[in-house]
């Protein structure tokens, strides 16, 4: 399928469609744009996916031959750029961390320069932030001094990005995600993932040992305000974007202690207990929460879900799973 450009409806090309936010945004796009217009892509071979449930191409975003390849052959308009490697596992392998992160995304501008596309979306992340930034209600302008690997990539991707918008007029949005939380795919790699793995070792086992002290507050979200946030910001009429960098966005702030209280109250013998490890540092250089007046001010964003929300629909969807012992994967 060739796309017409005069056509309304966008062809979309998501990378990393099979990680935590892909998985989510390519059903949320699909619902909107229909199945064929969105062609997702990510490491894995077509034939180990059982769920297929429109385009997919095993796709290395370093191969920006195939990525371009693909650009043309579906006359693609605009990508969804997720494929990254996320904090607490860029520390391991730094150097290949950074290659990763920053040479797809200048894959991924290079392509829409030269194919004239529509329109970008690539996540920042608040691990932007490091110890100067305040860390109750971060400010969209706080000096960035980021601590991980990750969060230099994130930096250098957000001048990236002006950069190709200034140069060459490539339309980039972006957000700068907290740590996501949601059940249809695990967490892969982060500083957050903890807030994701507490409910499956809730429901599985009864108990979870979190790597991080019961009182670090973090900036968190759920997935559905998370997806609902991409795809505004997306829409937005391009006049009303007065930050052109990546807007902060807030949701929830919450620490391992307060969750466990949450989760108490569905589940009265859960017991979290604490084995602190070098995620810890990561976290302290992070804000507790962020300052999202922009957002607000500019396309109108406003998060859905609380922690008590978050908890319960959480527990509604993750329950049958392992009541049915059909145990998903815990990252
Ligand atoms: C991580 O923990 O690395 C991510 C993030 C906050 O960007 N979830």
């Amino acid at each position: 399928m060739k796309h017409d450009k005069k056509q309304l409806s966008p062809v979309i090309l998501v990378t990393g469609a099979r990680g935590q936010i892909g998985t989510e945004l390519v059903a949320a796009l699909r619902n909107i744009y229909g199945r064929e217009q969105v062609i997702a892509t990510d490491l894995h071979d077509a034939t180990t996916i059982v769920d297929l449930e429109g385009p997919y191409h095993q796709l290395n975003v370093l191969d920006k031959d195939e990525l371009e390849n693909l650009v043309a052959t579906y006359g693609v308009t605009q990508i969804y750029h997720l494929a990254a490697t996320l904090s607490a596992k860029g520390e391991e392998t730094p150097l290949k961390a950074w290659h990763l992160n920053m040479q797809s995304l200048l894959n991924i501008l290079e392509a829409a320069k030269d194919h004239k596309l529509d329109k970008v979306f690539w996540p920042s992340s608040i691990a932007v932030f490091g110890p100067s930034t305040a860390r109750k209600i971060s400010p969209q302008n706080a000096l960035l001094d980021p601590q991980t690997v990750y969060g230099i990539s994130k930096e250098a991707g957000e001048q990236w990005c002006a950069y190709y918008r200034e140069h060459y007029g490539v339309d980039v949005r972006s957000l700068r995600y907290p740590g996501l939380i949601s059940y249809s795919a695990p967490a892969g790699g982060g500083t957050t993932d903890y807030a994701v793995a507490v409910f499956h070792e809730a429901l599985k086992n009864g108990r979870y040992e979190c790597y991080l002290s019961p009182n670090t507050a973090l900036p968190m979200m759920y997935m559905d305000d998370a997806v609902r946030a991409t795809l505004q910001l997306m829409n937005a009429r391009v006049e009303a974007l007065k930050e052109r960098g990546a807007y902060n966005i807030g949701a929830l702030s919450f620490t391992p202690a307060e969750l466990a209280t949450e989760l108490n109250k569905h589940l009265p013998d859960f017991t979290i207990s604490y084995s602190i490890d070098k995620r810890q540092s990561i976290a302290n250089s992070w804000p507790a929460s962020v300052d999202d007046a922009e957002a607000r001010r500019d396309w109108n964003w406003h998060p859905e879900y609380d922690l008590v929300a978050m908890t319960a629909d959480m527990l509604d969807h993750l329950t049958p799973v392992y009541k049915n012992n059909n145990i998903a994967t815990v990252s």
